[in-house]
């Protein structure tokens, strides 16, 4: 008998239905964001980041430009088991002639056509979308959408129009939707003399943008909040409360990002809250260290429980999961592997729980139970579910070693 055989029938002693789990998991998309390649810079000939977020280290290979984007995506998604879709930004817009003519606020299709053809030539199911509303000179005072300035706030506005329409056309080129998420990094440093104005303008200003006609059939859109940003420590317009009633009146969708609140709150906890009222939601897998810190996600504990809450209130067609993380001090594509093979991980082991019982267990107040059976799961052999789970897709355990060859082939050349 093989490890996967004999695991599989452990599980099944359990009550746990193994060929299930395998199957379900290979199903839900990961929109897998493009930005852990390149540090989040961009093909607009921006060289370092501002606007609340940081990329630190200076590991070699970092991709430059659409081609060694394209190759560095290309092969790292070969290692990145189920079903995946691309996440891209609009600086990521494939400029040629129009570099440094045409800017944000006129940004248009054309730019990122090639983004299509290049998902659709590596079988993806499609792609996802943000206006990047950082790192730009057009950002004054830390502010964009909410800024008290009307031309700062116009040009915002209107970048961010486009991007719906941009997100029209890729939701029609692969006949599903296309998923918009807005982050904007408006904030203070230190104590505000107003903060009611700054939200009141940004609450305007998504109102313009939403009104703009996008195609509903062909784009979502979600809000992003966050607690500070590196520089905005005293204030952030977009908050948690500001964004989730915004999102709720609107009817468009809250997206959470793991980094962005308080430490010893967790998103986990925040799903099953928001499913009482929302039909989808979107998360940002992420992990915060201490403050917000977009490291690259890792199969512990956090990311266990948030696969839990997906699984388990059989929301995997509710939850839009969109991973964010970006580190420039070790292996840019080593690092995005592990991520994406780690919120797999974590769906496949929220699968192989043994959920009902858990929950009859505490509806009936046998709470030893509950923490004993707990317990006894973790111990349960998933390492060979996995390794199946990674057969079946065509892949080994090891990415390391292929994409090391990758680094001293191709990305330590650059
Ligand atoms: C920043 C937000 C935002 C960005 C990406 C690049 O704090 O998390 O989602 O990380 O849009
Ligand atoms: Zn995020």
């Amino acid at each position: 008998m093989s490890r996967f055989e004999e695991a599989k029938k452990i599980y099944e002693q359990e009550g746990i239905d193994v060929e299930k789990a395998l199957d379900k998991v290979k199903d839900i998309p990961i929109s897998v964001h493009c930005w852990q390649g390149d540090d989040v810079l961009g093909f607009e000939g921006v060289s370092s980041l501002e606007g609340g977020i940081q990329t630190t280290g200076n590991y070699p290979g970092a991709a430059k430009g659409p081609e060694q984007l394209m190759a560095d995506i290309r092969k790292c998604f070969a290692y990145m088991p189920g079903k995946k879709r691309l996440n891209l930004h609009a600086s990521y817009a494939i400029l040629g002639d129009d570099l440094g003519k045409v800017d944000r606020d006129q940004y248009a299709y054309k730019h990122f056509a090639p983004w299509t053809e290049f998902a659709k030539s590596i079988g993806l199911d499609g792609i996802d979308f943000n206006p990047t509303n950082f790192a730009h000179a057009r950002v004054k005072d830390n502010m964009t959408l909410s800024s008290p300035d009307e031309e700062t706030r116009r040009f915002w506005i209107e970048h961010n129009k486009k991007c719906l329409l941009i997100a029209g056309e890729f939701g029609r080129a692969f006949n599903n939707k296309c998923f918009v998420n807005i982050w904007i990094p408006d904030g203070l440093k230190d104590v505000p003399g107003d903060r009611l104005g700054p939200r009141l303008r940004l609450r305007d200003a998504l109102d313009e943008i939403l009104a703009c006609g996008y195609d509903k059939e062909h784009v979502e859109v979600a809000v992003e909040c966050k607690l500070f940003g590196i520089g905005m420590e005293s204030y952030t317009t977009g908050s948690s409360e500001f964004y989730q009633n915004y999102a709720a009146t609107r009817g468009i969708l809250s997206l959470m990002d793991m980094g962005h609140y308080h430490p010893t709150e967790v998103v986990s906890d925040k799903i099953p809250s928001l499913l009482c009222f929302y039909d989808r939601l979107a998360l940002h897998v992420s992990r915060p260290v201490r403050w917000d810190s977009d490291h690259v996600i890792i199969f512990d504990d956090e990311l266990k429980e948030v696969a839990k809450e997906i699984i388990r209130n059989n929301a995997e067609k509710k939850v839009i999961i969109g991973l964010d993380y970006f580190d420039a001090s070790i292996n840019r594509e080593i690092a995005w592997v592990t991520g994406e093979r780690s919120i797999q991980k974590a769906l496949l082991y929220a699968c192989l729980l043994p959920n009902e019982k858990l929950k009859e267990y505490q509806d009936k107040g046998d709470f030893t139970s509950l923490i004993y059976l707990q317990e006894h799961a973790k111990m349960l052999p998933f390492a060979d579910i996995y390794n199946e789970y990674l057969k079946r897709q065509g892949m080994e355990e090891d990415y390391y070693t292929p994409l090391k060859k990758y680094e001293d082939e191709v990305t330590s050349k650059r």
